[in-house]
C-alpha cells in the first residue's frame, strides 16, 4: 500500500509564527510539520512536506506525487486557493485523495477568502482548526484510504 502523504504548503505560509499571530497563531512551519510526520506515523504512513511561494513549484509538487503514487495529499495553497484553477487541476488530473486546510477560518474573514478553487477537487475541507486542522487532515485521510492507528 501507499504510504506517502504529500504535505503541501503555499505561498507565505513559511511566514507563520512571524507574523499576525492573532489570526494565524503563534506555531512556525516547522511545528506543522513536525505535527504531520508525527500524526502521520501513528498511522503507519510517512509525511514529505514541503512549501513553495511559487504556484508552479506547487504544481510540479502535486505531479511528483502521482509519480511515486503518493497515498494522498494535505494542500494549504494559501493565497492560491482562491485563485489558482491551475492547481485545481493538478489536484483533479492526479485524483489522490486530498484534503484541503486553512490555519484560519477563511469564512469570518473577507469575503474574497470565501471561495476556494482547491475546495472543488479536495473530498475534505478544514479551516479555522488553527495548525491542528492538519493532524485532523491527515487523521480524516487515513481513515478516508484505511490506514488504520498503529498501537
Ligand atoms: O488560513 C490559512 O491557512 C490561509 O490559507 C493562509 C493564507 C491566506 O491567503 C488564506 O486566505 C488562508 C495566507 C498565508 C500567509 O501566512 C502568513 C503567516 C504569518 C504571517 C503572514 C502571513
Amino acid at each position: 500500500m501507499a504510504r506517502t502523504v504529500y504535505v503541501l504548503n503555499g505561498p507565505n505560509l513559511n511566514l507563520l509564527g512571524t507574523r499576525e499571530p492573532e489570526t494565524y497563531g503563534h506555531a512556525r512551519l516547522a511545528d506543522v510539520e513536525r505535527l504531520c510526520v508525527e500524526t502521520a506515523a501513528r498511522y503507519g504512513l510517512e509525511a514529505d512536506c514541503r512549501q513553495s511561494n511559487s504556484e508552479g513549484e506547487l504544481i510540479d509538487f502535486i505531479h511528483e506525487a502521482h509519480g511515486r503514487q503518493a497515498a494522498g495529499i494535505i494542500i494549504n495553497a494559501g493565497g492560491y486557493s482562491h485563485t489558482s484553477i491551475a492547481l485545481h487541476d493538478a489536484l483533479t488530473a492526479v485524483k489522490i485523495p486530498t484534503v484541503e486546510v486553512h490555519v484560519s477560518n477563511i469564512y469570518a474573514r473577507e469575503e474574497f477568502r470565501h471561495h476556494s478553487f482547491i475546495a472543488r477537487a479536495a473530498f475534505a475541507s478544514l479551516c479555522g482548526f488553527g495548525i491542528d486542522g492538519y493532524r485532523l487532515a491527515i487523521s480524516g485521510l487515513a481513515a478516508r484510504i484505511g490506514a488504520t492507528a498503529k498501537a
